[in-house]
C-alpha cells in the first residue's frame, strides 16, 4: 500500500507559522478534510486539514515546529473513506510516495478578534459580565471544545506558550468550576496538576535552576507525593484560622517526670505527648464540634458529631509525614497511651504503619515539642475540623499576682488550627483557654 504525504497548504499571506496543536497520533484514522495540526502565525492560527482518508503512519511535526506552504505535516496510508478499511491498491504507477497538498485550511482565527462563538448551551460555568475582558488566546480546536462544555475562554488562564489557552486548561477550568459548585471545592484538580490552572492562577514558574548554580534532582518519596497532595487539597479547600495560647505545664511537667521515676523499670516513658492526648479529650468532650465533619452534599451541609475519641498525632518519618491514631483515647490510660504512641510513632519510621492504624481520627495534634519553635500554623487533617500544633516549652518569667513578683514558669505554646465553616473564633479562644488549664492543673480533668 502506497502512503502518501500530507503537506501544508497555500496559507495566504503567512510564510511561515508555528505548529501549535497536534490533533492526531500514528494509528489514528481520519476522515478527508479532518484536521490534523493547528498553526499558528503572530497573528492567527489556524487548523490544517487531511486531504484524504486513512490511518496515519507517521507525524513528520511535532509543537514548536515552523512550517510553510509544501512542509510534509504527516504518512498517510489512504483508506476507502465510505468503508474505512484500507484502499484498494493503487495502480503501478501511484507506487512511490505520493505528496499530496492538503486542502486550503479553514479560514484563519485572528487572535485579537475571535470569531463569534454561537450560543451557548446550558453551561455550568456563569457568563462573566466584564465586556472589558482582553480576548482569549486559543485554536480553533480549543475554542470548539471550550464551545461544546459551555465554557467561557475570557475565564480560562492559558498556561502555553504567550499565555495561549490549551485543551488541558479547559479541563482543569471545568473541574474547579464543578468541584466549587457541588462541595464549596476550588482545587479538585488532580495532584499532578501543578500548573496553578485550575485555580485561575497566572502560571507555575518554569526556572532553569542550573542556570544559576549545581543542582541535584531527587524524586519525591511516595509518602511525600500522598501526603502533600492531602496537605495542599486541606489548605486550599478549609477555610482555616489558628489561635495561639500559653500553657503553663510547670506542675504537669514535675508530675511526667515524678511519674517516670517512679515507673523506671515499666519501660514505658511518659511523653507531654499522651498528656496532651488526654487533655485534648476532655476539652473535646466540652466542644464537641471540634470533634466532628463537615458533610456536603447537594440536599445542604450537615455536621456529624462524633460520640468516640481518637486522636491523630503527626509523626515525622524519613520518608515523610504519616498520621496514626490512638483509638478510643478517652478510655486509655496515659501509660497505655503513652506506650502506643511510641510504638505508633516507630511504626511510623519504619514503614510499618497498616492503612487501618491512620484511620477513623476525630482530633488531630502535630507536636514539634522535641525539636523546637514557639508557635506555627498547622494544616487540619481533612474531614476532621481542627488540629492542636504544639512546640517546645521554655521557661519564662510569669508575674505571681499575690506574691508580686516574678516566677519562673515552665510555657507551653499552643496552637490550634480551626475550620471557620464549623467552629467560630470565640468556641476556639474558649477551647484554647480549657486547654491550657487543663495542662496546668490535670485534676480539672475530672470536672
Ligand atoms: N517541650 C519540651 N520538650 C519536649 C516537648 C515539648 N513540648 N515535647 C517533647 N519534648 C522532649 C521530650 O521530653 C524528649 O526529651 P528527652 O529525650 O529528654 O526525654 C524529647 O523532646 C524528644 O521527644 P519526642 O519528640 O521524641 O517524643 P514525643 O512523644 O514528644 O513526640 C512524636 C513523638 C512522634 C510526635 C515525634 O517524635 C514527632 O515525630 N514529632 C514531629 C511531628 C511533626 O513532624 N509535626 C509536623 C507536622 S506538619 O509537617
Amino acid at each position: 500500500m502506497a502512503s502518501i504525504e500530507i503537506k501544508v497548504p497555500d496559507i495566504g499571506d503567512f510564510k511561515e507559522v508555528e505548529v501549535i496543536e497536534l490533533l492526531v497520533k500514528p494509528g489514528d484514522m481520519v476522515k478527508a478534510e479532518q484536521s490534523l495540526i493547528t498553526v499558528e502565525s503572530d497573528k492567527a492560527s489556524m487548523e490544517i486539514p487531511s486531504s484524504s482518508a486513512g490511518k496515519v503512519i507517521a507525524l513528520s511535526v511535532k509543537i514548536g515546529d515552523k512550517v510553510a506552504e509544501g512542509s510534509v505535516v504527516l504518512t498517510l496510508e489512504p483508506m476507502d473513506a465510505e468503508a474505512s478499511t484500507p484502499a484498494a491498491s493503487p495502480a503501478p504507477a501511484a507506487l512511490a510516495p505520493a505528496s499530496i497538498v492538503a486542502p486550503t485550511p479553514a479560514p484563519a482565527v485572528v487572535v485579537s478578534a475571535p470569531a463569534p462563538m454561537p450560543a451557548r448551551p446550558p453551561a455550568p460555568v456563569e457568563p462573566v459580565p466584564d465586556e472589558n475582558i482582553v480576548k482569549p488566546h486559543a485554536s480553533p480546536s480549543v475554542r470548539k471544545f471550550a464551545r461544546e462544555l459551555g465554557v467561557d475562554l475570557s475565564r480560562v488562564r492559558g498556561t502555553g506558550p504567550k499565555q495561549r489557552i490549551t485543551q488541558d486548561d479547559v479541563q482543569g477550568f471545568v473541574k474547579s468550576v464543578m468541584s466549587g459548585a457541588g462541595g464549596g471545592a476550588i482545587a479538585s484538580a488532580p495532584p499532578t496538576d501543578t500548573s496553578g490552572a485550575g485555580l485561575g492562577l497566572i502560571a507555575w514558574p518554569k526556572v532553569d535552576f542550573a542556570k544559576f548554580g549545581p543542582i541535584e534532582v531527587k524524586p519525591l518519596p511516595r509518602i511525600k507525593k500522598i501526603s502533600g497532595a492531602n496537605l495542599h487539597r486541606n489548605w486550599v479547600m478549609i477555610p482555616h484560622v489558628t489561635n495561639h495560647e500559653d500553657a503553663d505545664i510547670t506542675d504537669l511537667e514535675a508530675f511526667r517526670v515524678q511519674l517516670n521515676a517512679e515507673n523506671a523499670k515499666s519501660g514505658v516513658k511518659l511523653t507531654m505527648l499522651a498528656f496532651l492526648i488526654k487533655a485534648c479529650v476532655a476539652a473535646l468532650k466540652k466542644f464537641p464540634e471540634f470533634n466532628a465533619s463537615l458533610e456536603r452534599s447537594a440536599e445542604g451541609d450537615q455536621l456529624v458529631l462524633k460520640q468516640y475519641y481518637h486522636i491523630g498525632f503527626a509523626a515525622d518519618t524519613p520518608n515523610g509525614l504519616m498520621v496514626p491514631v490512638i483509638k478510643d483515647a478517652d478510655k486509655k490510660g496515659i501509660f497505655d497511651i503513652a506506650r502506643e504512641t511510641s510504638e505508633l510513632a516507630a511504626k511510623a519510621r519504619d514503614g510499618k504503619l497498616a492503612p487501618t492504624e491512620m484511620q477513623g481520627g476525630t482530633f488531630s495534634i502535630s507536636s514539634l515539642g522535641g525539636i523546637g519553635g514557639t508557635y506555627f500554623t498547622p494544616i487540619i487533617n481533612a474531614p476532621e475540623v481542627a488540629i492542636l500544633g504544639v512546640c517546645r516549652s521554655t521557661k519564662q518569667p510569669v508575674w505571681n499576682e499575690t506574691k508580686g513578683s516574678f516566677e519562673p514558669r515552665l510555657i507551653l505554646p499552643l496552637s490550634l488550627s480551626w475550620d471557620h465553616r464549623v467552629i467560630d473564633g470565640a468556641a476556639a479562644a474558649r477551647f484554647n483557654v480549657m486547654l491550657a488549664q487543663l495542662l496546668a492543673d490535670m485534676r480539672r480533668i475530672m470536672l
